[in-house]
């Protein structure tokens, strides 16, 4: 992938980058920076996150120097029904730059997980905000764990989690080169998207998640669902098809694998 493609006269994405020491979430830094009128692209990035967090309030342990603590502003001119889109739309770029630059085999897992092996590698968070009923503009937290070994996990992680160093059997990976491509790639990914529309975006994202073909359950509120994932409908839904061979979307929740 080329580093320097959208660094031309207007200003790349990475030219932007703004570097940050200790924060407690970079998704504060870069609400911030959005609500002080910065423009679309602007990234914070933090060596530590006291308070990082993932969806529904779960925390993001992020621990200092050991990975791409990450936030973006975008301000697409979209519905809110084609907000999720915008997730895969990331999960793809990131997938696309560990692969290149670290070497590995990392696939998405729907929504918004890569995952290495089974294992949680990098997970993606988008935030939007709104004024008077429209996304102003939304947040695009990244988080991949880079430099940790097995015992810089916390207990509870160790059997979910994993870094890009642990799957390069120790070999350490450059964080600078992967956050420019990944910085890169989302930019080259969202252009994409305005150009030519979801459907290369998701067709990509198809040959990249590990969620397809696998049967799987979704807690509801009231009753488990469960079907063989079969595709991306054209919001960005996932397509499962169940045991009576009907076919329905779902558009967010947890999945759990069955097999
Ligand atoms: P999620 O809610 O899908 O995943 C959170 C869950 O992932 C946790 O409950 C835990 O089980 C597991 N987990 C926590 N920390 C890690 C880790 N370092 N590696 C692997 N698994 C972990 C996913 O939410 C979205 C996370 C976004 C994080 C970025 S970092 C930059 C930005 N700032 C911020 O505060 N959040 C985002």
């Amino acid at each position: 992938m080329s580093m320097d493609r959208h660094n031309g006269a207007e200003g790349g994405w990475l030219e932007r980058l703004v570097r940050l020491d200790t924060v407690v979430s970079t998704q504060e830094e870069a609400r911030r920076l959005a609500e002080s009128g910065a423009p679309e692209g602007t990234a914070v990035m933090a060596e530590e996150q006291t308070g990082g967090r993932g969806r529904q309030g779960r925390r993001w342990h992020s621990p200092r120097g050991q990975g791409i603590w990450m936030s973006v502003v975008l301000r697409p001119r979209l519905t809110a029904a084609a907000a999720p889109q915008l997730t895969l739309l990331a999960g793809v770029a990131v997938c696309e730059a560990l692969r290149e630059v670290a070497g590995v085999e990392a696939g998405i897992k729907w929504p918004n997980d890569l995952l290495i092996g089974g294992r949680k590698v990098c997970g993606i968070l988008l935030e939007a905000h709104f004024r008077e009923g429209v996304p102003d503009y939304l947040i695009a937290g990244i988080g991949v764990d880079c430099l940790a070994v097995e015992e810089d996990f916390p207990e509870e992680l160790r059997a979910v989690a994993t870094s890009l160093r642990i799957e390069r059997g120790g070999v350490p990976v450059d964080r600078e080169e992967l956050a420019a491509a990944m910085l890169s790639g989302l930019e080259e990914r969202y252009r994409q998207y305005f150009a030519e529309g979801f459907a290369p975006i998701a067709a990509r994202w198809e040959e990249l998640s590990v969620t397809l073909g696998r049967r799987i359950a979704l807690a509801g509120p009231k009753e488990q669902r469960t079907g063989v994932a079969a595709g991306l409908d054209e919001n960005g839904g996932l397509r499962l098809v169940n045991d009576a061979g009907e076919t329905f979307t779902v558009l967010s929740g947890e999945i759990e694998w069955m097999n």
